[in-house]
């Protein structure tokens, strides 16, 4: 069934629900000499390179690749449109390897076709901290599917991170292979619900007229919660305390230190948006909320390209209540003109958005680890980790 899965240290549908299998690594790491030092061997035609995503040319290659190539929804009605500031933070965190940025070009015409990218982080198990990588932006061109490409791919990206004396790794996907840790559900809150039943992002519920619809989803002018303002550069303790307590409560989560937060977290135009409450009285930061920016394109519509939608990243309510929080990050998003607010069920997300009028989508994002296994599937409320 999974000619390559099956021969990698992951959990085995096999053994789904074994006790007698421990929790930790699958396989010890092994000596770094004898970690193969050559890069495995692609078809003849095509050769790997590292991108330096610094680089404005390498940058505007693979940002044409994924444009074209990457994720659609299970109907290609959309496409993942990463935008190339988005993709050199995405790259760029502390103590990234450029060596972990890998391409696959053809040799003859120097055209890059695939693509497949690591960066470190520490992220907990329980109550292990482990150096993993987490992998992204997996992609071979469309006219090169299907040819067992991917597998060489995850390979060589291991083999690189391997040689940095790293051994575990966390993913998500779309797709189900062995064997996921837990499985998440898309939400998706309209905001301008208008463009997205023209675009088919959605559809006019049974009973409603387009002006009850819009008047369904419409949001005040401003937000309601006192203190309530952009995160700025003075906040970075105070957010990474709040942030660090928070995701205590989760089996597996990021580790962050004030340096994650300040790539993370800081506010970037069209990448990154952060908040957070000071409490008016005692200039405390209680409350923090967060987006990311991923536009999709829209295949084949004569009125709109784009479709620009903010992501939930991570929220933390200590003081203002959860629903509040998310109603005013929903506000701000509305204002600086995104069309759609995703949000997956993980963390204590459940908590807002029925309340909030999000509504589950078609798809569904599976979390998974690399050569670490956990004794059983977690309840995405358990998962304080979100991949970009
Ligand atoms: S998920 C997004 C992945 N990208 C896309 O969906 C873009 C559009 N699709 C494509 O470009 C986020 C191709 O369809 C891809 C597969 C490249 C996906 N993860 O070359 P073949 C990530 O980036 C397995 C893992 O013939 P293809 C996370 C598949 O099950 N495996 O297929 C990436 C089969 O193996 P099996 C995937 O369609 C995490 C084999 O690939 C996969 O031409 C990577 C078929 O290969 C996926 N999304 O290319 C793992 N999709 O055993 C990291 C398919 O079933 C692991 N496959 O026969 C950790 C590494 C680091 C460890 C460090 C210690
Ligand atoms: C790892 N970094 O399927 C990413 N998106 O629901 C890789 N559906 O947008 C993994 N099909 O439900 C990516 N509208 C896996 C996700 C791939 C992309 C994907 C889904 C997630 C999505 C939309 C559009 C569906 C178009 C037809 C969807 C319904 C919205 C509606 C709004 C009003 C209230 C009810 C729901």
């Amino acid at each position: 069934r999974h000619k390559f899965w099956e021969t990698q240290p992951v959990g085995q549908f096999k053994d789904l629900g074994d006790p007698s299998l421990p929790e930790g690594p699958i396989e010890p790491p092994t000596p770094l000499l004898e970690v193969k030092q050559e890069p495995y061997n692609l078809p003849n035609l095509y050769e790997w390179i590292t991108c330096d995503m610094n680089s404005e040319d390498m940058c505007s290659e693979v940002y044409n690749l994924l444009t074209n190539n990457y994720v659609e929804d299970d109907e290609n009605m959309f496409r993942f449109n990463y935008s190339k500031e988005f993709l050199r933070w995405a790259l760029h965190p502390p103590g990234y390897f450029t060596s972990w940025h890998i391409g696959v070009r053809v040799k003859s015409s120097k055209k890059l076709v695939a693509f497949i990218t690591g960066v470190p982080a520490r992220i907990r198990a329980r109550d292990t901290v482990v150096n993993m990588a987490e992998i992204n932006f997996l992609c071979v061109h469309k006219k090169l599917r299907s040819k067992r490409l991917a597998p060489v791919m995850i390979k060589e990206v291991t083999r690189r991170v391997h040689l940095e004396n790293i051994w575990q790794a966390a993913y998500t996907a779309g797709v189900v292979i062995p064997t996921p840790i837990s499985t998440c559900q898309y939400w998706h809150r309209s905001l301008n619900p208008k463009k997205l039943i023209d675009v088919g992002f959605s559809r006019l519920g049974a009973r409603m007229t387009m002006s009850r619809t819009i008047k369904l989803y419409k949001l005040p002018d401003s937000t309601s919660t006192p203190g309530f303002r952009k995160m700025e550069p003075h906040d970075i303790p105070a957010v990474t305390r709040l942030l660090r307590d928070y995701l205590s409560q989760f089996l597996v989560a990021p580790d962050f230190d004030e340096n994650d937060i300040e790539h993370w977290l800081l506010p970037r135009e069209d990448v990154v948006e952060s908040f957070l409450v000071e409490s008016p009285e005692t200039h405390e930061i209680t409350d923090f909320c967060s987006f990311y920016t991923l536009p999709s394109s829209i295949l084949g519509n004569q009125n709109y390209s784009t479709l620009k939608a903010a992501y939930s990243y991570y929220n933390v309510s200590t003081k203002t209540p959860l629903l509040q929080l998310m109603n005013d990050a929903l506000i701000v998003a509305k204002r600086k003109d995104y069309d759609v607010f995703n949000a997956l069920d993980v963390m204590q997300n459940e908590g807002f958005l029925k309340e909030l009028k999000f509504g589950p989508g078609d798809g569904k994002l599976h979390y998974y680890l690399y050569n670490y296994r956990l004794n059983h599937v977690m309840r995405p409320s358990e998962l304080g980790l979100v991949l970009l």
